[in-house]
């Protein structure tokens, strides 16, 4: 396994759309493995293929508590098949926006349809922390992120931050 490199915004692979994979092959089942290791290195409790410059639709989460094994979850080609009326507001993060936490209104359940590692087809219901989770990994997987539901003053705050910091990191290079 291999601990990989997370992009950061304003990184235009962020805001790709990735390709569907059309056979599990060593090359995916070696990409979920690095996924893994690389969301636990973080940590993050998910990670999508984009943000590690994979475009690909695969994502990995981990929804386990500190005190709890581990519970690693692989989501290939996945599908969110319906959305609750219900919604919740959730303090969100993410690893290719480090540092800053924003609250976001989404869906409170879900249910999700994908094909695991060993090609199953599997559909779950999500609720609480995991259905949030689902819905963040899968919108990067379609380019969009979380302060895409900010409003705009706030998302173009964010981005200036970023463009900034990656202007200043260049001119230092
Ligand atoms: O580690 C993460 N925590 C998190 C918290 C609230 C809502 C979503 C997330 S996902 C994030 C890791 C990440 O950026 N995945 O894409
Ligand atoms: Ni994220």
């Amino acid at each position: 396994m291999a601990n990989r490199p997370i992009l950061v915004l304003p990184d235009p692979r962020l805001r790709a759309i990735a390709d569907p994979i059309d056979k599990i092959d060593d090359s995916i089942r070696q990409l979920a493995l690095d996924m893994l290791e690389t969301m636990y290195e973080a940590p993050g409790i998910g990670l999508a293929a984009p943000q590690i410059g994979e475009l690909r639709r695969i994502v990995v989460m981990d929804l386990a508590k500190e005190d709890e094994p581990r519970d690693p979850v692989v989501m290939i080609n996945p599908e969110i098949l319906k959305f609750s009326d219900e919604t919740v507001v959730t303090e969100e993060g993410c690893l290719s926006i480090p540092e800053l936490y924003y609250e976001v209104e989404r869906p409170a359940e879900v249910t999700v349809r994908y094909t695991d590692l060993e090609g199953r087809t599997v559909e779950r219901e999500a609720t609480e922390r995991l259905a949030i989770c689902v819905q963040h990994e899968l919108d990067h997987l379609d380019g969009v992120l979380y302060i895409d539901y900010l409003s705009r003053l706030k998302r173009d705050r964010v981005l200036k931050k970023f463009q900034k910091a990656e202007k200043l990191a260049r001119r230092a290079s």
